[in-house]
């Protein structure tokens, strides 16, 4: 049988398991990439894990996220990571040179490479033909170290395109359109896998903002093949000996395939507070905006910027809102300057930023209280922005420049000839500033300061387990209600006894001092518990502060992994109508839990305030022993 471009890279890379749906299996790893926010704690495991230099083809150490400096910590962290690529033979992108998924499309990824990175819209980089996935910081630290990445082999869902996109409507509605009919946990346990006539009309950068915000969809990854295109676009940056084709066989097989028409798409747009709420613009429309943020991950390239200067030639921003610019990288922004259209943007009234995540991650842009504000960004959940009881809105770049001019969601489509502009066939490469790998670091001495607190330790499970429920959460929870970030919490995140403070503040303020308080604790949910981030924090800030055990109806794939990685027992229910017996503070008991993890048994019996329910758990025989050493860490020192 013929295989799907993700199946013959999954092939070519596999080192255990079978190619077996459903199973694990353990994939090399060629490169990596870390953020920041999430580096900082990636490198401090790298450092535990004891290996003298990265063993992988390249790894490259970002600083995109926390870029406001306040105080001394984030600055601190910068100078930390930027010694730790230094002497582990990483490249380093320091601050202000842009977002990493968008600099790694530009100056690193290559079709048929596996990336894996600690940010979950890793993704991005399938928009390049490569199999890009992301993961938490531990993984991506065992990553550097040689080791495999350990995943179940998903299912392939194939997304087939059709027809050409209208002036007006763009690749960010393709998604929108996806996470109207499929949701945000349409995608769980899949690499959605793009095909068909549409591909060729989609640029590398379109291709690569359906994969980024295909994260939304709760997918493994999302990949498009390696085409003419593709070719192109390496070319253009002059990387074309890069290039490989890549296309799925004529007779490979999908196990579920959805079609878009995308002649037939309009406008679309996400309304608060989750990026599948999706209805047409024009249904909203007439909505008064105080703020229009264009940039992000999912869209910020050079074509998305021209699109909106290039709308905005002979036009001004509305006097009553707000318009932002977030470039994605230095190679936009120079791009941009040379080409003239800085000037437009300037002149039109928008205020530039430097490259990088800044309000999509709260760090900074906090919009006005009780007013709309519309951004091309990849995730609107409650909060995210910095301002309680948000209204955050996402949309295309189309659709955020028509809101920017006439104060109110407008129909892109209304504002007349859709402009034409041409990208480079050459881009400057915008690159100086990335640091290659010394050739030998081993003197380099590490930067830490003083926010730069030790990995906690964490001990094994008992054999019998008891504690008490900390807390009872509903469906579709995502990492940033289990651990915040914003501008006040992101610089904490190389101190976990400092950030535990925070973990589900959004949801009970109480929460911290309660588990430290009560012992044990055991978090109940519904479905999806965890979507969103690749954050490990939100595993491990809980883990810190106690929490031993989650039981909810289903998880999240990144956010299952972080809790294993750090010792946390991941169960379902296995009849989900016991959810409801459930209630914060009932006493909780595993018994036996350590003979059940030494055993193969995939169910145990979990007793609420002394009655009996029976609960899944699914994991792997490498989970058992992770889970019985009380973390990966622990059990990676003992092997
Ligand atoms: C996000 O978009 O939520 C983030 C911030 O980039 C996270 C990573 C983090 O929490 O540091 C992600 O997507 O994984
Ligand atoms: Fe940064 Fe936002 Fe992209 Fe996350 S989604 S990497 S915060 S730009």
């Amino acid at each position: 049988m013929g295989m799907t471009v993700a199946e013959k890279i999954l092939a070519a890379h596999l080192v255990e398991g079978e190619m077996i749906k459903g199973k694990e299996i353990g994939i090399r790893i060629d490169r990596t990439l870390t953020q920041d926010a999430t580096g900082t704690m990636a490198y401090l495991e790298f450092e535990a894990i004891g290996i003298p230099r990265v063993k992988t083809e390249s790894s490259v150490c970002y600083v995109d996220h926390n870029l406001v400096q306040s105080d001394f910590k984030n600055a601190d962290d910068h100078r930390f990571l930027q010694s730790i690529a230094r002497r582990y033979g990483l490249f380093f992108s320091p601050p202000g040179n842009g977002i990493s998924h968008q600099i790694n499309l530009e100056r690193f990824g290559l079709p048929g490479k596996t990336l894996l990175g600690s940010d979950s819209h890793t993704p991005t980089g399938g928009g390049l033909g490569m199999l890009a996935i992301g993961a938490g910081g531990l993984d991506v630290a065992m990553a550097m170290a040689g080791k495999p990445f350990y995943l179940i082999m998903p299912q392939i869902y194939g997304v087939k395109l059709t027809g050409k996109l209208q002036p007006w409507v763009s690749a960010r509605d393709v998604l929108l359109e996806l996470l109207r009919r499929l949701t945000v946990k349409g995608g769980v346990g899949y690499i959605m896998e793009y095909f068909g006539p549409g591909v060729k009309e989609l640029s590398v950068t379109d291709r690569a903002s359906i994969t980024n915000f295909g994260a939304e969809l709760g997918a493994t990854t999302s990949l498009f093949p390696s085409d003419e295109n593709t070719g192109k676009f390496l070319e253009s940056q002059d990387r074309a000996d890069g290039w490989v084709e890549l296309a799925a066989d004529e007779d490979a097989e999908y196990d579920k395939i959805i079609e878009i028409d995308m002649s037939s798409l309009e406008p679309l747009i996400a309304c608060p507070t989750s990026p599948d709420n999706v209805v047409k613009v024009s249904e909203v429309a007439g909505k008064t905006v105080s703020q229009v943020l264009v940039g992000s991950c999912s869209n910020s390239s050079l074509r998305d910027l021209l699109v909106v200067a290039k709308t905005l030639e002979s036009r001004e921003v509305n006097l009553d809102l707000s318009f932002e610019i977030n470039p994605g990288s230095r190679q936009v922004l120079e791009n941009m300057a040379a080409m003239g259209d800085i000037q437009t943007l300037i002149h039109a009234g928008a205020r530039i930023h430097q490259a990088g995540c800044l309000g999509c991650i709260g760090m900074g842009q906090a919009p006005a209280t009780n007013t709309i504000s519309l951004r091309t960004f990849p995730r609107n959940f409650p909060g995210r922005s910095g301002t309680k009881n948000d209204q955050v809105y996402l949309c295309s770049p189309e659709t955020a420049v028509a809101a920017a001019i006439t104060g109110k969601i407008t129909d892109p489509r209304k504002l007349g000839e859709y402009p034409s502009f041409s990208l480079p066939e050459k881009y400057l490469p915008g690159d100086a500033r990335i640091e290659p790998p010394q050739a030998d670091g081993s003197d380099v001495e590490i930067i830490r300061g003083p926010n730069i607190a030790p990995f906690p330790e964490f001990k094994p499970p008992p054999e019998n387990w008891q504690g008490t429920v900390l807390l009872k959460t509903g469906d579709n929870v995502t990492t940033d209600h289990i651990m915040p970030a914003g501008a006040q919490i992101l610089p904490l995140r190389s101190n976990i006894p400092a950030i535990s403070e925070f973990v589900f503040s959004q949801i009970d303020e109480t929460f911290s001092k309660r588990a430290k308080e009560q012992g044990p604790g055991m978090v109940a949910g519904g479905e999806n518990y965890g979507q969103g981030s690749s954050r490990e924090h939100a595993a491990l800030a809980p883990r810190y502060l106690g929490v031993e055990v989650k039981l909810v109806k289903s998880f999240a794939r990144i956010h299952k992994a972080n809790l294993i990685n750090f010792g946390i027992l991941p169960l379902t229910f296995a009849d989900p109508a016991d959810y409801d017996l459930i209630e914060q503070d009932a006493k909780i008991e595993i018994p036996g839990l350590r003979r059940i993890l030494a055993g193969d048994g995939n169910q145990l019996e979990v007793k609420i305030n002394g009655e009996t329910i029976t609960a899944n758990l699914d994991v792997s025989s490498r989970h058992r022993q992770i889970l019985l050493a009380g973390g990966l860490l622990n059990w990676a020192r003992g092997n």
